[in-house]
């Protein structure tokens, strides 16, 4: 049994329990004690964010640590290519998703509530737009779910959220789209949308009064 310290809108939860759920791993959800970063969290996790793991009474923060960690104990399904090419591929987009994609769209948390600082919601726009243009160049060949595919479906769930709230007009290309459809009809990830999504749908009420 896993335990995975989350808040339920954690982006970099959800994107671990799409790994957990394809290698058919038993885990359980907890909140971090006193919320993330308190001192009572640091004693259990040092590092005081989310998500961390429990397993076996080894602790490990970070969600690429941890799923990287994941996918060595647990090997099956593989969930990284054989060949080193296609592996670091894969690697080079999850890598895209947490330091291009992901901040981007995080830094739009703090103004889904009225009162927006309009020239920077145009701004993350205009540069989530480049995003989805470099992120084409980077799907092509793509097949299977790999640990550099599992942070996107979230990312892009929020993007859609976002939009229409904050007026983007999004120009996403061909192939990201045709690599969003083939991520959205895994089972693991629509199981782990399914879940996730009101979640970040009610938070996104919360904000806007919707
Ligand atoms: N790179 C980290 C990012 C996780 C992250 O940013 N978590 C936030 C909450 S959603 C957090 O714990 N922030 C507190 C902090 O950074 O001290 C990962 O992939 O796990």
């Amino acid at each position: 049994m896993i335990t995975l310290y989350s808040i339920p809108e954690s982006l970099y939860s959800a994107k671990l329990r799409i790994v957990m759920r394809m290698k058919g791993v038993e885990f359980e959800v907890v909140a971090p004690p006193g919320g993330y970063g308190s001192n009572a969290y640091k004693q259990v996790v040092p590092a005081g964010t989310v998500p961390a793991i429990v397993h076996d009474g080894f602790v490990l923060a970070d969600s690429e640590a941890i799923a990287e960690y994941l996918n060595e104990v647990f090997p099956e399904p593989q969930m990284l290519p054989g060949d080193a090419r296609a592996r670091a591929k894969a690697r080079e987009r999850s890598r895209f998703h947490d330091t291009r994609l992901e901040p981007e769209v995080r830094a739009m948390f703090g103004q889904i509530a009225p009162g927006r600082n309009d020239e920077l919601v145009a701004t993350k726009g205009a540069l989530i737009n480049t995003r989805l243009g470099q992120l084409a160049g980077l799907v092509e060949g793509h097949q299977g779910l790999t640990l550099g595919d599992v942070g996107f479906p979230i990312s892009f769930l929020w993007i859609d959220l976002f939009a229409p709230v904050l007026g983007w007009q999004l120009d996403w290309p061909d192939a990201v789209l045709a690599y969003r459809a083939a991520l959205q009809a895994d089972p693991f990830v629509t199981e782990e949308l399914d879940s996730y999504r009101p979640h970040a749908e009610a938070w996104v009420a919360s904000k806007t009064g919707g």
